[in-house]
C-alpha cells in the first residue's frame, strides 16, 4: 500500500498534535507570551528560514519539471519573508546576527541531511514543515496584536492552498516511490514533527 500525506497524519496523530499544538502558540493567542520568548523565536526562525531557503532550492534541483511552478512560488514567498523578518526584527530592535541555538542548528542540520535524500522524501518533509506552521498558527484561533500578524502570515487561506499543493506533489512522488523510500519519507515526517515541537520549546525556555 502506498503511503500518502493524509495517511501519515492519521497514523501519527499524536506526534503531529505535539508539533502543532504548543504552549508557545496558546500563549500567543492569550497574549501572555513573554516578549523575550517571542523574540527568541523570531530571531531563531529568521536564522532557520535562511537555511530552509537553501533546502527548498535543493529540492527544486531534484524536482520533475511539472513541479517547478509550485516550488518556485514557494521560493519567491521566501524572498519576501526574509525581508519581512528583518522589518519585524528592526521594529523590536533585535539582533539578527545572533548565533543559532542548538535546537535551531539541529533542525538546519537535519534539512541538510534530507537534501541528499530521494525527491519523494524531500518533498514529503517540505510539505510537513509547511503544514506544521500553517496548522500551528491557525489552530489557536484569532490572536491579539502583535501576534495576529504572525498568525496570519502562516495561517492565511493562500498559505493553506500552497500547503495543499505541496501535499499533491508529495503524494504524487510517493505514489511511484519504492517501499524503502516510502519508509524513509515516513521517518522524515516523524522527525520534522519532533523538530517542530522542539523549536517551540526552545523559544519557551528563554525566559
Ligand atoms: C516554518 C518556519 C515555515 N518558518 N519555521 C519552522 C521552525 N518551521 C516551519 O516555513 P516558512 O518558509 O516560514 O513558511
Amino acid at each position: 500500500m502506498t503511503i500518502t500525506c493524509s495517511r501519515l497524519l492519521e497514523k501519527h496523530s499524536q506526534a503531529w498534535h505535539q508539533a502543532t499544538v504548543h504552549p508557545f502558540l496558546t500563549q500567543c493567542q492569550l497574549g501572555t507570551i513573554q516578549p523575550k520568548q517571542f523574540n527568541t523565536w523570531l530571531v531563531q526562525d529568521y536564522l532557520f528560514v535562511i537555511e530552509f531557503t537553501r533546502f527548498v532550492a535543493r529540492i527544486l534541483a531534484n524536482a520533475p519539471t511539472h513541479h517547478f511552478d509550485i516550488l518556485l512560488s514557494g521560493l519567491n514567498a521566501l524572498s519576501d519573508e526574509l525581508i519581512w523578518f528583518k522589518v519585524k526584527a528592526e521594529e523590536r530592535q533585535l539582533n539578527l546576527s545572533a548565533e543559532p541555538q542548538p535546537t535551531c542548528s539541529q533542525y538546519c542540520e537535519y534539512l541538510e541531511l534530507v537534501a541528499s535524500m530521494p525527491y519523494a522524501v524531500q518533498v514529503t518533509a517540505l510539505w510537513a514543515l509547511e503544514l506544521a506552521y500553517n496548522q500551528g498558527w491557525q489552530l489557536p484561533g484569532t490572536m491579539p496584536e502583535p501576534y495576529a500578524e504572525f498568525a496570519n502570515r502562516w495561517g492565511n487561506q493562500d498559505f493553506t492552498e500552497y500547503v495543499k499543493l505541496l501535499e499533491q506533489l508529495a503524494d504524487e512522488a510517493l505514489s511511484t516511490a519504492d517501499e524503502t523510500i516510502q519508509v524513509r519519507a515516513e521517518s522524515a515526517f516523524l522527525k520534522i514533527a519532533s523538530l517542530e515541537k522542539d523549536f517551540w520549546s526552545m523559544a519557551m525556555a528563554n525566559i
